[in-house]
């Protein structure tokens, strides 16, 4: 046996040394600075697995014989035929020549949304859109899954994003000034485990063990207790979900009923106050906004919320809101209404005061942020702007040429003909995937790019074999981490699988643009470039040294400036005037001119409460239950879905459904037991975990697992929940996904007991390359 080496590499959830001797995977370790690493980083031994990869390029045999006149239904049942990477590449040079010139290209979508893996060359969708920017470009999405009704609602509002991308009140100075601390969502190692672009250290445990030490008055409202550690002394307010808004105006409400709102702070710092206090006293619309009013909507205790309305002006107040409360329907309120709430106590730009958003929704929101350049390929300038919100992508497939709104402005669907996916995966991050599935079968040629035999990829015309990172090098890094991490290639690419950068580059030199995709440079060549363009950044803007190349690369890691101890608008709060906003009024709008003129009635012109299509609220019954689809503890989304971290969290081989005890009982459920969830949008199978975690009428089952749906009834026995899910804008204005807002039944289950992975894999089986 020869030695064992130790390879530095990232992934989104980390950074780790990779143990290999003789080309094998013997251990996995977490990176020496890292206080906390996630368990996800011994899943990463499973990317080697070659059961779980497209080995070879493949084309679906019905489009190979009748390309864009192919029975598009086939998709999904037809076997794949392997072809060599000369023929694949190709073909799909050929097919993005064909569609440029007879249909435009707006009529090629390469929005590709999704995660890929966390190295900045490899970037799968980065590259996809520079390798179409020098044909003529394409359709590209807007906003994220994350956050779409979020970030439009405060570009609108506060006049950037910052406040939800990561630059509100670092988590340093809330632990050292904040005297009561209200968690809208969570504040959760489970999602702060992630960081898009990797992510050095984690130092969320870090933060709230300094604030669970100084005893601050800690409310927590969510519909699920350990969305916070339970080692943290915090009051739980288990809320119905999708009502956080009447809550947050409930508060606003007391505190201007009892005559304290911030005065000054309004006068001086907002703008259209008046709408927003107007009606909250109830003089708009005949109904006063206090806690006996929210109580009822949220089923919390209107004295409870008496008190914290007292409390959040008599001390020094601080508001988190995770991005979950947005990804729901009107989730631009939740964001407006925490910014209102904040702005009528005042306590905006102070030292642990204010309102801020995603903290813990990705692990370095919160941290000191990196300063630096963070690196990344350039996806070169767009030849055309066509664009969907990122959501809209069943809508723009079912629905060429109608209109949609977005921001304020009426555009139209491109008549998509093209679909080319690098690196995401929408059969496991778009909701009510049965009518996905239908605007499916719209475009003439879907090609999809990925290391795994995906759900998306078992329903592609063309697939194209993608190595994992740890099969090539690469490095990471982002704007939330203080860390650039060497991602060195550990072992060799599996079956005949190749580098994204490698795969573009071939297509590239098809469509005669490779001199301009790769400007002379090969991987490693890119690689140094891209650090060198991040310190070079680094020395001239900030004065700051960072290791040359060589030392990096020995290292496997280098430090980048970061800002510690930041207080968000605290300039602004000084003089609004010098700071102003860039917004409609160069202040923070709490009563907008331009929703005004848009009426609209989904997002009306200050912060307000507005039903949800689906709530435990008016309409429903008692059967119904309210879905939440979170983030699943063991992976990230549908990645390395069968490694041990993402199994240790199934049960009897499925994902776990959370329903409280009395719930389980009203339906003769049984902890452990397999259950079918289920609305009209679809049905899925998980196994059952009664606990009084949850408020009684949730149901909680994580994203992520394998879409398996049987072919003859359409049930899904892996515990997708996307099966059930909405897919409705956010509102006219944001367009975000809606996933949060969905209500269910559930039931025993107790035919067939197969497990769901086997399942899986006979799909995989059936579809193989003939
Ligand atoms: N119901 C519900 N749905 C949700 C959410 C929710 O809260 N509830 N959350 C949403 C959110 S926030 C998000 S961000 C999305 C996430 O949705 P996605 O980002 O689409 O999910 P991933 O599983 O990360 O998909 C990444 C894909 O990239 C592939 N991949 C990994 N490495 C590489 C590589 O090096 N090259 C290539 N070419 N491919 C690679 C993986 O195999 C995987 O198929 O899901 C959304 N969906
Ligand atoms: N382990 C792991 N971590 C991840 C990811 C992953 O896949 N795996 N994905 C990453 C990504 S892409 C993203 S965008 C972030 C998302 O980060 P978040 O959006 O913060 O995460 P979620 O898990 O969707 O939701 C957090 C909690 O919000 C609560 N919640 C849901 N609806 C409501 C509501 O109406 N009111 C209140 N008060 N609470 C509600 C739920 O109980 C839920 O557990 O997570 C990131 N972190
Ligand atoms: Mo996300």
């Amino acid at each position: 046996m020869s030695e064992i080496k130790r390879i530095p590499h990232c992934s989104h959830w980390g950074a780790y040394t990779i143990l290999v001797q003789d080309e094998q995977i013997v251990g996995i370790e977490p990176f020496a600075h890292d206080p906390a690493p996630s368990p996800i980083i011994h899943s990463v031994p499973e990317w080697a697995n070659p059961e779980r990869r497209v080995l070879r390029p493949m084309v679906r045999s019905g489009w190979l014989d009748k390309r864009e006149h192919s029975d598009r239904r086939k998709r999904g049942a037809e076997k794949f035929v392997s072809v060599s990477w000369d023929e694949a590449t190709t073909l799909v040079a050929d097919e993005i020549r064909r569609v440029s010139s007879t249909h435009g290209n707006a009529s090629i979508f390469a929005g590709s949304y999704g995660w890929t893996n966390s190295g900045r060359l490899h970037h799968a969708s980065s590259l996809l859109k520079r390798m179409l920017n020098l044909v003529g470009g394409f359709t590209r999405h807007v906003d994220t899954y994350s956050i779409a009704a979020g970030p439009v609602i405060l570009r609108h509002t506060l006049g950037s994003s910052d406040a939800c991308d990561g630059q509100a009140n670092t988590l340093d100075t809330i632990a050292a000034h904040t005297e009561t601390l209200v968690v809208f969502g969570a504040l959760s190692p489970r999602t702060a485990q992630t960081e898009a672009g990797g992510i050095g250290a984690h130092r969320l445990e870090s933060y709230l063990r300094k604030i669970a030490e100084r005893g601050i008055r800690i409310v927590h409202v969510s519909p699920l207790k350990d969305d916070m550690p339970d080692w943290v002394d915090a009051e739980w307010w288990p809320i119905r979900p999708n009502t956080d808004t009447a809550l947050m105006l409930g508060l606003a409400g007391e505190i201007v009923k009892a005559g304290r709102p911030a005065r000054d702070f309004l006068d001086r710092c907002t703008s259209g106050a008046e709408r927003l206090l107007g009606y909250l006293d109830g003089s708009s619309d005949g109904i006063r906004k206090d806690a006996a009013w929210a109580a009822e909507i949220c089923g919390l205790d209107a004295d409870g919320i008496r008190q914290l309305a007292r409390r959040l002006v008599d001390t020094r107040s601080m508001l988190t809101v995770s991005w979950s409360l947005q990804r729901a329907h009107h989730g631009e309120q939740p964001f407006w209404a925490a910014l209102g709430l904040a702005s009528i106590v005042g306590q905006i730009g102070l030292p642990g005061g204010g309102v801020g958003y995603g903290y813990a929704s990705l692990g370095g929101v919160g941290s000191p942020f990196n300063l630096g350049k963070s690196p990344a390929i350039s996806q070169l300038t767009r030849p055309i702007d066509s664009f969907i919100p990122v959501a809209r992508i069943s809508d723009m497939l079912l629905n060429p040429g109608a209109t949609f709104t977005y921001e304020g402005e009426t555009r139209t669907y491109p008549d998509t003909r093209l679909v080319y996916w690098a690196g995401g995966n929408p059969y496991h991050h778009h909701q009510d995937l049965n009518r996905l599935s239908e605007a499916w079968t719209r475009p003439e040629t879907i090609i999809v790019q990925d290391p795994m035999f995906t759900a998306t990829a078992q329903r592609a015309d063309i697939v194209l074999p993608a190595t994992t990172s740890i099969e090539r090098n690469d490095l990471a890094g982002n704007k939330r981490s203080d860390f650039i991490i060497a991602m060195k290639q550990a072992i060799k690419p599996v079956g005949d699988s190749l580098p994204d950068f490698e795969i573009f580059d071939r297509i590239a030199g098809k469509l005669g643009v490779a001199d301009r995709f790769n400007e002379g440079r090969d991987e490693m060549g890119w690689v140094r470039h891209l650090y060198e363009a991040s310190r070079q950044d680094a020395s001239e803007r900030l004065g700051f040294d960072m290791p040359d190349f060589e030392t990096f690369w020995h290292d496997g890691y280098a430090r980048c400036p970061v800002r510690a101890d930041h207080t968000f608008l605290a300039d602004f709060r000084i003089d609004p005037e010098a700071h102003a906003l860039k917004t409609e009024s160069g202040k923070i709008v709490l009563g907008s001119e331009t929703l005004a003129r848009l009426g609209y009635a989904d997002c009306p012109s200050h912060p307000a409460w507005v039903e949800p299509a689906e709530w435990l609220g008016n309409g429903s019954d008692a059967s119904d239950l309210h879905m939440i689809s979170h983030q699943p503890a063991g992976r990230l989304h549908s990645q390395i879905e069968t490694g041990v971290a993402s199994v240790a969290n199934k049960r009897n081989g499925r994902e776990q459904a959370r329903l409280h005890p009395d719930d389980a009982a009203a339906r003769g459920v049984s902890d452990g037991q397999t259950i079918r969830i289920w609305n009209a949008r679809g049905a899925c199978l998980a196994t059952a975990d009664v606990t009084d975690s949850v408020r009684p009428g949730v149901l909680v089952l994580p994203t992520g697992a394998w879409f398996t749906p049987r072919a003859e009834t359409g049930l899904e026995v892996a515990g997708n929940p996307n099966v059930l899910t909405l897919d409705i804008g956010t509102s006219q204005f944001g367009q975000g996904c809606s996933a949060h807002t969905c209500l269910v039944r559930a039931e025993p289950h107790i035919a067939d007991q197969r497990d769901a992975f086997e399942e899986y894999q006979d799909r995989l089986v059936a579809l193989a390359t003939a």
